[in-house]
Parts: structure tokens; sequence; C-alpha cells
């Protein structure tokens, strides 16, 4: 991201350099300076804190995006810890527009991933991969416990909001989020369903499992502000 005005930032120098956040679940950490490290930028060790998601039922990862678009995948490791093993796609490129706050709803670790069987309490960690500015990736990382106990709805939704103008397309392609030119522009696009508001398109992700399109929060993309 560019910084145009010096006011800026002075006002706010963590928004403006944050890249992203992963806030749900909560990331190890954030280092501006080693974002771009992959695993996990920079946060080597597991948290000895760990978030309980459910096993083979919805979940929604949090993201507050300081870009004004994009690109998002999800990448996710078995084990206490996983080093820089991140085997398995948990969502593949996903196309994001508009900045703030960002919810992929909908997500689930199937109980057989792979050919790994995914038993109750298993620990994990979760990777979310963007594109860089301009070049390479950037990494956030969540330890958590896999649990055989579905999140209700209050706690699903307590973790999945979309700032107003927030757009994403859900792709299936096999294009990873670092690849900030080539992948730049997924391949393929699924049907899309409107939200009304930003607090229903939590449960339109939720309803969409099965559904790769979903277009989250209402309105045209926001324009890139920065
Ligand atoms: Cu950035």
């Amino acid at each position: 991201m560019r910084l145009t005005s010096a006011p800026l930032v002075l006002l706010a120098p963590a928004l403006a350099s944050a890249h992203f956040l992963m806030d749900w679940p909560p990331a190890r950490g954030f280092n501006d300076d080693k974002a771009g490290e992959y695993p996990c930028g920079g946060f080597d060790t597991p948290s000895s804190n760990r978030t309980m998601i459910p096993l083979n039922a919805p979940f929604p990862i949090q993201l507050d995006m300081h870009h004004t678009e994009a690109n998002v995948q999800v990448l996710i490791g078995l084990g206490n810890d996983v080093g820089p093993a991140f085997n398995y796609v948990l969502r593949p490129l996903v196309r994001e527009r508009g900045p703030n706050q960002f919810c992929l709803g909908g997500m689930v670790v199937p109980a057989m991933l792979g050919n790994m069987n995914i038993t109750d309490g298993m620990n994990a960690t979760i990777q979310v991969v963007t594109n860089g500015d301009p070049e390479g990736g950037l990494y956030q990382c969540a330890d958590v416990m896999l649990m055989a106990m579905p999140l209700s709805e209050s706690d699903y939704n307590a973790h999945c909001s979309n700032s107003t103008g927030v757009t994403a397309e859900f792709t299936n392609t096999n294009a990873n989020a670092n690849q900030s030119t080539s992948g730049a522009t997924p391949t393929t696009t699924g049907s899309a369903a409107n939200a009304t508001a930003s607090g229903k398109s939590a449960a339109v992700a939720v309803e969409a499992l099965s559904a790769w399109g979903l277009l989250v929060g209402l309105g045209a993309a926001v324009a890139a502000t920065l």
C-alpha cells in the first residue's frame, strides 16, 4: 500500500501498514516487518492458547483487510506444530474487494482431509494467505483445536461481519493467493447470491456452504482509496 499523506502516517501508522489482520480465530501475532515471511508472518511458535473450532461444521474466519482488494486463500496444517507444512487447502482463492471487516464464512474442516482422519481434539494451524503489496504473499496463522461440537449461531455471528461494500468472489481455482500477478484474476467464478445487509451476509454464508459462488456484503466494491 502506498501512503500519500504525511498526516495519515502520523495518525494511523498501524492501520496503514498492517496489510491484513486475522482477528478470529486470533492470529499468533502480527509483525508488520515480517508479515511477508512464510509461514505465519514470522511467528514460528504455536500459540499456547488455542481457539476451539468445530470439526465438520461451519465456522467463520474474521479478517480485517487494509488493502482495497486482495486475493485470499486459506490453508491448514494438522498437528501440534505444523512448521511450514500447510498441506491442505481449506478455501481456494477468493477475490476480495473493499477494506476493513471481511468474513470468510462457511469454513469447514471435514472429518476426512486428504487421507487424514481427523479426530475430536486434534490440533491444527490455519494459515490465511493474501497477495503482497506489491509482490509475494502475506501470512497470518491461528492455532486451533478441532472439536466435535458445532458453533452456536450466536458464536458464529459474533465472529463474522462484513463492512459495507465488501464483496468477494469465491472460486475453485488452484491459483495461489501469493502469486500476485498471475493469480490475480480467478479464472472461474460461481454464481453469486446477494446479501442485503452486512448482518445477513453471515447467515447467507452459512447456508451457502456447498456453493462456491457467494457475494458477501452489498453494493458495488468500494473504490480504491489508498
Ligand atoms: Cu499492505
